[in-house]
């Protein structure tokens, strides 16, 4: 038996428009006796978690694990599972949304859903050319799905058959992508859904002793799949928990508590984002920046998780919503990240077979490009307010260096910068760093018509002593 009924989710600001949607997931509460599962899901199009604005509970870490995160400041989500082998399609129908949820959406009882175990062979998976692609991409982190909120797991667990062994493929996703990943200096992430569509003893809600019984069998199958992640794929930088919103968590902050030191017992020096809280407190981060940028800079460390289309996490064959984010969109919500002490994740959806799309490898590939040569205004940088900063120019800081991030070039040959004391000044190219001309310490003067990088490009500022 398996049901699936979860509290309706808060509002969601789409940052391509502003959207609120409420979303109410309301599951046919089955007899213990029903075998199958028919959801009734009037969800709205996207689900996003609640941005928890205040710093409750935060302490900011200074370790060396919590400072390499904050510096690396980029990284690549991948939503992958068995729902890609549906690809946001059921029974010949188009589901428009986030294709991981197309169990949801579409109302598939569990024996169907779980046909496309059998479906899923992804036999075009090259991990080593996927950590070429994302080192290439100057991600310095990943973080992958290990198990979505339907329950497959991508790894061999011992706690399941309902995992990667039981595919046509046999064969573990996780750990060769993890040594593929360190081999070329990514950190390794794990996402980790609570919410488990398939596992009989989840429960959305504690209604009944029984509820109350079976949910705590499956918290003891959650902290044993947890303790596989952490102890079987060598070191893991990131635990990145998702779907805390069911009242079966969210009304018990202890849960969360319990599972956060769980985490930090298994692996000290983990970062853990506040989706493994009950809304309670913020761990490390604040992970709810969910294909939205905060308004204004945030007080805690944050992270903005991105899809590349409107909202389909896992691969979609068809659906974009509102289309394809462009390199230039990308690259500017890493610096408006970047600019404001958050990190960006930018998520792909591979395809069943392993591979991924070739609308998200030319993105990837051209992100790297202007990485390749502006980097430094990213990695390891700051937020650095300049008053009266034209619109589309951001500022960051790294040690004795501004970097001025131009995705709307000056009009003029002249910038003045309120309250800022240059010793020199650079323009970064692809040919190399050429001098900019400093007049009075805080004009940058001569600067050519044009900007050098169709996306955007950088002014290096050495700041006086
Ligand atoms: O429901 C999930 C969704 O499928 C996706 O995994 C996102 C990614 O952050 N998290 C949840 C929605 O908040």
């Amino acid at each position: 038996m398996n049901f699936i009924t979860a509290a309706s989710l808060g509002k969601i600001l789409n940052r391509w428009g502003s959207t609120l949607l409420a979303a109410t997931l309301v599951g046919a509460t089955p007899s213990l006796a029903s075998a199958q599962t028919n959801v009734t899901a009037n969800l709205s199009k996207s689900l996003g978690d609640v941005v928890v604005q205040d710093t409750k509970g935060w302490v900011r870490r200074d370790d060396p694990a919590m400072v390499k995160w904050r510096d690396d400041r980029f990284g690549i989500m991948i939503h992958w599972g068995i729902y890609s082998v549906a690809g946001g399609w059921w029974n010949g129908k188009e589901v428009k949304g986030a294709a991981e949820w197309i169990k949801a959406f579409a109302h598939v009882p569990n024996a169907d859903y779980d046909q496309l175990v059998g479906q899923f062979n992804p036999t075009n998976y090259d991990p080593v050319a996927w950590a070429k692609l994302f080192k290439a991409t100057g991600a310095k982190y990943v973080v992958i799905t290990t198990k979505h909120h339907d329950g497959f797991c991508l790894w061999d667990s011992k706690f399941t058959d309902f995992d990667i062994a039981a595919t046509p493929y046999k064969k573990d996703l996780i750990k060769p992508l993890a040594e593929a990943l360190r081999a070329e200096g990514i950190d390794v992430g794990l996402y980790y859904s609570i919410i488990d569509w398939h596992n009989p003893d989840y429960r959305a809600s504690l209604k009944t002793p029984e509820d109350k019984i079976a949910y705590a069998r499956y918290l003891v199958y959650l902290k044993n799949q947890v303790k596989e992640l952490l102890t079987k794929f060598g070191p893991v930088t990131t635990i990145w928990f998702d779907g805390r919103w069911d009242s079966s968590y969210k009304s018990n902050p202890q849960t969360g508590q319990d599972l956060e030191a769980y985490c930090r017992s298994l692996s000290p020096g983990i970062v853990i984002g506040d989706r493994v809280r009950a809304y309670d407190a913020m761990a490390d981060y604040n992970s709810g920046y969910e294909r939205k940028l905060p308004v204004t800079q945030p007080l805690t460390d944050w992270e903005c998780c991105m899809t590349m289309t409107e909202n389909a996490w896992g691969y979609h064959r068809t659906w974009t919503g509102n289309g394809w984010k462009t390199p230039g969109d990308i690259c500017e919500l890493l610096t408006r990240c970047a600019a404001m002490n958050g990190n960006f994740l930018i998520n792909i959806g591979p395809k069943p077979d392993g591979s991924i799309r070739p609308e998200e490898v030319a993105r990837l590939d051209r992100v790297g490009a202007w990485m390749k040569i502006n980097h430094d205004a990213i990695y390891g940088a700051e937020a650095f307010p300049i008053k009266d900063l034209p619109e589309g120019i951001y500022a960051t800081r790294k040690g004795d260096h501004v970097y001025l991030i131009a995705f709307r070039w000056p009009d003029t040959d002249k910038l003045k910068l309120a309250g800022v004391s240059i010793a020199s000044a650079s323009l970064l190219t692809a040919d190399g760093a050429k001098p900019i001309a400093v007049e009075g310490g805080n004009t940058l003067v001569g600067l050519p018509m044009e900007s050098p990088d169709t996306i955007a490009a950088v002014l290096a500022l050495e700041l006086k002593d």
